[in-house]
């Protein structure tokens, strides 16, 4: 007989940023009913239809659950916990000795929902004295990333529940999300005759269908685009002088470069209707508020960091920061990215480290060289980059050229498979995590899972795994501990107090934070709730930075008192909590350039724009006729949390998609096979006609073609596996991102 179905709980979906609030029953090790948690103060209920499927990410025939050692042929070994533990520290520590720290590369360290695991591990890092890494942020967001803070000093978070103008660029949030409740968000303001909507994307998207203005550009094209509407604005009057003298910097070369702009022509190189771009310009320059999201159809494309650049300035030139309904600079608990100040690079290559992340397009070339400074190990933690970084078969190489590569991770992943020495994870079902992506605005909801099912036999949790290895490498011992583990069993209060006169004397330990934490305070906290000890420290940072957002959102208390006030409630509340909240002005005040002004002018940017007018237009040559997108977020993925193809209801093998021009001319019809090639590889895929696209465009899914096994244990590829296809040297020359949505193709129909 089944055991009776336990109580709703609280819990959230892990498989894109939002992490939308949910509600659960759990029997036997499965997910048994899944709901939209109502009570979540983010997402209010709201879930698309994939949160359905987790089941299969919890359950599934690619779950690791042995420590792995790889043998000389190839193949794997299961080994006990203290030996991995042992043999790895033995192994990244005679790297570091013999060639320093630096040659062992950090790589991942969290998804869509994980990024508590991936805290833990500053602390190995610390200890194998590892000094670069990346993640899958450096193939997409860097390019932004270092646009903001040239402008900003911060991340500007749209406001679409409220916006007079929403602004999709590059951006398809019917299917991919990014942010709470995206689909209604969408559907209020189509109905709404006095909120408008921009779209702009070569296929008539889902969005795109509910779009006022829908800007269908030629693939690879948004930097013209981009630049007429800013140059309409100019021209019409429709920028804020007010808000641009009170609170940016000097924009005249920028200005300069714009009045130059020759629209119809820009217009025209793109594909657009000159009559469109105005009103879309119009549009956003006489709105009370805009806000504007770009995500990969430009950050993957060509003019990439430029694209991120006249994005920002759509808003900034209309002064449309620090009110509702616009852009606003939200608080943070727990941080994702970087501090540095972005003027380190590369070892070997010499590119631009931006928040901390070397480029993931210049990894196999910090590798596969004999210079003396190359990686010569990688530290690999949930992320899967054979399969998600550009040109897998160089991936793959470089991982092979490496004296040892350790991955952490729930499956038998294609990067998995690479390793000398697989440690196995707890699933994000199975621990406390959490998302640090975050940073809601004027309230901040911080939410803290609740483990829902027991540890698997055989794996660990991240924390517990770092603790190990620290402890392994000598970075402490008990005895380091004993005083801060009585502090804690006494109370937050007390242990806050041990804590602080522990960091001052021991830089050793301080060094290793997140594991003391984790050692200390985590053991006093209730079972399964060890690795929640981390946010400990995140939430008296953030009572110590943002002090009068965290009363504001309702707590009391002075310095560690209102900090640890934060931490309980994190504890308490499984469906999420408000952290922080603001009033919308206090964005202007977040502003986190040196002179706390908005920078209008980036100089290298501005050198891109003003050569775009000699740039010569895309062609699709004879070789390839093709412009490939490959890497399309649609209702059948969801990056590579998902292995088992059984969850794919349609779309199983994710179709190539083409328009119902090019279908004619190379006499193929839905269902038919084409074989797709690029200068860089070749793959097959089905093929689905479709009216959304532009002649000479094609799209692939993303997180499609992985390996898993069938029923007799055969091992088989699903779908077509786009980093086959793209190359690492397309790409964008200031943040180095790929241009995965601009791969030149060409086609043959398979008998
Ligand atoms: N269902 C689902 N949702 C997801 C994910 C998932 O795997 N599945 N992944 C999550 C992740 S990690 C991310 S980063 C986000 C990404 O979310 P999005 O960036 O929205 O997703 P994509 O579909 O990759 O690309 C967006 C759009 O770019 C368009 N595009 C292609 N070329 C161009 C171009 O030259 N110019 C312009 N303007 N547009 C172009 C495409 O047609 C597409 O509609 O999605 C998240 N959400
Ligand atoms: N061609 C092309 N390539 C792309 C894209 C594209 O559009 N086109 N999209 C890119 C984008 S935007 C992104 S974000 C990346 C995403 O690619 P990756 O960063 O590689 O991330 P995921 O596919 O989300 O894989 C996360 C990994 O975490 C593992 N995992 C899951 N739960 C846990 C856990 O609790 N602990 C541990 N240790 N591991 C866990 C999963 O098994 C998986 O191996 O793909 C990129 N690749
Ligand atoms: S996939 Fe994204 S939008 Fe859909 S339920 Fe999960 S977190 Fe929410
Ligand atoms: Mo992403």
């Amino acid at each position: 007989m089944a055991a009776e179905p336990a109580e709703w709980k609280s819990t959230s979906c892990i498989l894109c940023s939002t992490n939308c609030g949910l509600q659960v029953q759990v029997a036997d090790g499965h997910f048994v009913k899944i709901k939209g948690d109502k009570t979540n103060p983010r997402s209010l209920g709201y879930t698309c239809e994939k949160a359905a499927g987790l089941d299969h990410y919890q359950n599934h025939a690619d779950r690791v659950t042995s420590p792995l050692r790889r043998r000389a042929d190839g193949s794997f070994e299961a080994i006990d916990w203290d030996t991995a533990i042992r043999e790895v520290a033995a192994k990244l520590g005679a790297i570091r000795d013999t060639h320093g720290g630096s040659k062992i590369f950090y790589y991942g360290g969290g998804g869509q929902g994980n990024h508590l695991g991936g805290a833990y591990s500053g602390a190995t890092r610390r200890a194998l004295d590892m000094r670069y890494a990346s993640n899958a942020l450096a193939q997409e967001k860097t390019g932004e990333f270092w646009v903001e803070r040239q402008m900003f000093g911060g991340r500007p978070h749209p406001d679409f529940e409220n916006a007079e103008v929403a602004v999709f660029i590059g951006k398809n949030p019917w299917q991919s999300h990014g942010w709470e409740r995206a689909r209604p968000a969408l559907r209020a303001i189509a109905k709404d005759p006095n909120r408008h909507m921009i779209v702009m994307d070569p296929r008539r998207t889902e969005s795109a269908d509910l779009a006022d203005v829908f800007l269908q550009v030629i693939p690879g094209t948004d930097a013209f685009v981009l630049a007429a509407m800013l140059k309409v604005m100019l021209d019409e009057g429709l920028t804020n002088e007010a808000f641009l003298s009170e609170r940016a910097g000097d924009g005249k070369e920028l200005f300069d470069v714009l009045r130059e702009v020759p629209v119809a022509d820009y217009c025209g190189r793109a594909g657009v209707d000159e009559a469109d771009v105005r009103k879309a310009a119009r549009l956003i320059g006489s709105s009370e508020s805009v806000s504007v999201l770009e995500d990969l159809g430009i950050e993957m494309a060509p003019h990439s960091t430029l694209n991120s650049y006249l994005e920002k300035l759509l808003y900034v030139l209309r002064g449309g920061l620090g009110l509702k309904g616009a852009m606003n600079l939200p608080t943070h608990v727990g941080k994702l990215i970087g501090e540095g100040k972005d003027n380190k690079v590369s070892p070997v290559g010499g590119h631009k480290i931006i928040t901390g992340l070397i480029p993931c397009n210049a990894i196999p070339e910090e590798i596969l060289t004999d210079h003396p400074d190359r990686f010569r190990a990688m530290f690999i933690e949930s992320g899967n980059p054979v399969h998600s970084l550009a040109d897998s078969p160089r991936m793959r190489e470089a991982l092979d050229a490496l004296e040892c590569v350790v991955v952490i991770d729930v499956a038998m992943t294609e990067t998995a498979k690479h390793a000398h020495y697989i440690l196995p994870a707890a699933s994000q079902y199975e621990k406390v995590e959490t998302t640090f992506f975050g940073g809601g605005f004027p309230d901040h909801t911080f939410q803290l899972r609740h483990p829902l099912f027991p540890v698997a036999d055989g794996t660990l949790t991240e924390p517990e795994i770092h603790s190990r290895l620290c402890r392994a490498l000598g970075a402490y011992t008990d005895e380091d501990l004993t005083v801060l583990r009585e502090a804690a069993n006494e109370g937050l209060e007390k242990f806050g107090m041990a804590f602080l006169g522990m960091m001052g004397s021991r830089p050793d330990l301080a060094a290793i934070l997140p594991v003391v934490l984790y050692e200390t305070l985590g053991r006093s906290l209730d079972d399964g709730f060890e690795g929640a000890a981390l946010l400990w420290g995140a939430a008296q940072t953030l009572a110590a930075e943002e002090t009068a957002s965290v009363k504001r959102a309702g707590f009391d208390g002075e310095g560690p008192v209102l900090g640890d006030a934060v931490f309980r409630a994190i504890l308490a509340h499984a469906n999420g909590v408000v952290v922080t909240s603001d009033p919308y002005d206090v964005t202007l005040e977040r502003i986190g350039t040196d002179d706390g002004r908005i920078q209008l002018v980036i100089p290298e940017l501005v050198a891109e724009l003003a050569e775009l007018a000699d740039e010569a237009p895309p062609r699709l040559t004879d070789d390839y006729p093709f412009i490939l997108a490959a890497g399309e977020r649609r209702t059948s993925t969801a990056n590579t949390i998902f292995r088992s193809p059984g969850w794919r209801k349609k779309d199983a093998e994710g179709a190539l998609r083409m328009s119902p021009g090019d279908a004619a001319r190379l006499g193929i019809e839905t269902g038919g096979r084409v074989r797709i090639r690029t200068k860089r590889g070749a793959a097959e895929a089905v093929v689905e006609v479709n009216d959304t696209l532009r002649d000479g465009h094609i799209t692939l899914p993303n997180g499609h073609g992985l390996e898993y096994p069938d029923a007799d244990g055969v091992r088989r590829v699903h779908g077509t596996p786009p980093n086959e296809l793209t190359s690492a040297e397309d790409r964008d020359w200031l943040a180095l991102t790929p241009w995965h949505k601009h791969v030149r193709a060409q086609l043959e129909v398979i008998a």
